[in-house]
């Protein structure tokens, strides 16, 4: 009897012991879910300092969580931005990681650690719903109507529905894992970025069919898909081809299936949203909202999806343990290829806010996005200037979650997790900024260091043509105090030659580049 009751102590003694560690693991391990939108700007949310644009649901996720104002992708444009978050590694230090045609091979290796591995390592499941845009397969040249690999299921994805690369690139369907999705085997999808294939009508030729004009020289005139010209040609897969007014709902429902399905054990789902990046083709409801144009309309469709993933959160019962993540993968741009508005219609919006250039600037507006973390059971609301990038999320996830990263990989990633969590104001030292619309390794970088920032002198264009940008090239050398003048109006580097010398030299040693 002593002894019966003896053991059910000790099984309840362990069982609580067991329990606690459970719960304690279990706040370490929230379910994450990465919002990226595609282009968004610094000022582009009311959060933000907007004015002629409400985006309520985005305003509440900030007010539960850490919201930035000084958070940073690598890179001024995609794919850059995107190889370095699921990398940890500068972008710049590869060859061919520039904006991607849409039948480019997979940049990613698939033998290195990467962030979605890292949580599966973890024990979490893990999901990409949204735009890729990081090549697909190991050559150019593929089958689309085959199993379509490598691609994101190889580099960590238990789960993966993209479309390859941006709205404005062929082919313009959707992929769940190694598929195109509603192909019909009797109409092959043949594409090719060189020459026209097939009878489809094409932009250049006939822009009487067009119900978006393209704007000219800017190349989004081949072939015409449900009225609108892309870059690149395409044939066939006609059932297969997505409607651009319900790209945003078919990944929301997506998102939504993958939560749903997963939500009882933790999980990691990386939702690159396609707003609003160009061509911005809004669902009806959303058409006019704004009164910005299309571009506006897309941030009002935008800021709605993330609304119905908070909601599905509540409904589930896991909104205090999911760590939202919401940022974007470069800065803003107006007229990127569509005349949709964006110019004629802005009204005053200032889409980069108080900083100057936007995509594919070296200027802060390249690189300086919107970054909000929310997690409410763990994280305390507050506004945090702490220097942060979305490279060292690898790392900072890495720490929060125990696990060790193999080999070298990710060597560029630093471990910030405390001033992610709002913890700490200390994020990077150092950061390099990309600029450029840099196919390969070439752009623009510039050096930050505790609020200095440098950029070498080059003989860039100064303007990004025809989307009219400031890229921020000059062949002088330019030092900016961003404490006092976070607008990169007053180049101190005549003033201050020691700042230069100091920042150029540690410019070399971080880059390896003079
Ligand atoms: C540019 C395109 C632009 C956009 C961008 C990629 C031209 C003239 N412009 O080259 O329209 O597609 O690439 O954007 O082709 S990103 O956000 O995916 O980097
Ligand atoms: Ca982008």
């Amino acid at each position: 009897m002593i002894k019966r009751s003896f053991l059910s102590c000790l099984s309840l003694v362990v069982f609580g012991v067991y329990a606690q560690v459970a719960k304690k693991n279990d706040k370490n391990r929230p379910n994450v879910i990465f919002i990226y939108a595609d282009d968004l700007g610094y000022g582009d949310l009311s959060c933000y300092g907007a004015t002629k644009i409400k985006t309520p649901n985005l305003d509440k996720l900030a007010s539960s969580g850490v919201r930035f104002s000084n958070a940073h992708c690598t890179s001024a444009t995609c794919t850059p931005s995107r190889y370095a978050l699921l990398t940890g590694e500068y972008p710049w230090r590869k060859e061919g990681t520039g904006i991607l045609p849409g039948d480019a091979a997979l940049i990613i290796p698939t033998n290195k650690i990467t962030l979605p591995k890292l949580f599966k390592q973890a024990g979490y499941k893990t999901a990409n719903v949204g735009k890729w845009h990081l090549g697909l397969g190991d050559q150019v040249a593929k089958d689309w109507n085959g199993e379509v690999k490598p691609g994101p299921n190889e580099v960590g994805f238990d789960y993966s529905f993209i479309f390859p690369a941006t709205a404005d690139r062929v082919p313009t369907v959707f992929m769940e894992n190694h598929k195109v999705v509603a192909l019909d085997p009797n109409d092959p999808i043949e594409v090719n970025y060189n020459v026209k294939v097939g009878k489809d009508p094409v932009g250049k030729e006939h822009p009487e069919l067009l119900k978006m004009k393209s704007s000219p020289d800017q190349g989004h005139d081949n072939t015409i898909i449900n009225g609108i010209g892309r870059i690149g040609y395409m044939s066939g897969g006609k059932k297969a081809r997505w409607v651009d007014e319900e790209v945003s709902t078919t990944f929301l429902i997506k998102a939504q299936e993958f939560i749903e399905e997963n939500h009882k054990k933790p999980f990691f789902l990386y939702f690159a949203l396609t707003e609003p990046h160009v061509p911005r083709m809004p669902a009806t409801i959303f058409r006019g909202k704004s009164g910005l144009g299309y571009r506006g309309d897309a941030i009002l469709q935008l800021d709605w999806t993330v609304g119905q993933i908070m909601k599905q959160l509540e409904t589930l019962g896991i909104d205090k343990n999911t760590m939202i993540i919401f940022t974007s993968d470069n800065g803003s741009v107006l007229d990127d290829g569509y005349v949709d508005g964006a110019v004629t219609e802005l009204n005053g919006h200032t889409p980069a806010g108080f900083f100057r250039g936007g995509k594919y600037s070296v200027l802060e507006a390249g690189t300086r996005i919107p970054f909000i973390l929310s997690w409410p059971a763990t994280v305390k609301p507050k506004v945090s200037s702490a220097m942060i990038c979305q490279m060292d999320l690898l790392a900072s996830f890495s720490n929060l979650l125990g696990q060790s990263i193999p080999n070298n990989d990710a060597s560029d990633s630093k471990n910030t997790l405390d001033a992610f969590l709002g913890k700490s104001q200390k994020g990077r030292g150092v950061l390099i900024e990309q600029g450029g619309n840099a196919s390969g390794k070439g752009g623009t970088l510039a050096i930050v260091k505790e609020n200095w920032k440098f950029i070498p002198p080059n003989d860039g264009i100064g303007v990004q043509p025809l989307v009219n940008i400031e890229t921020g090239n000059s062949n002088e050398p330019q030092l900016y105090n961003l404490n006092e003048d976070l607008g990169e109006k007053n180049n101190l580097a005549r003033k201050f030659p020691e700042k230069v010398k100091e920042l150029s030299e540690l410019f070399e040693k971080e880059t390896g580049l003079r």
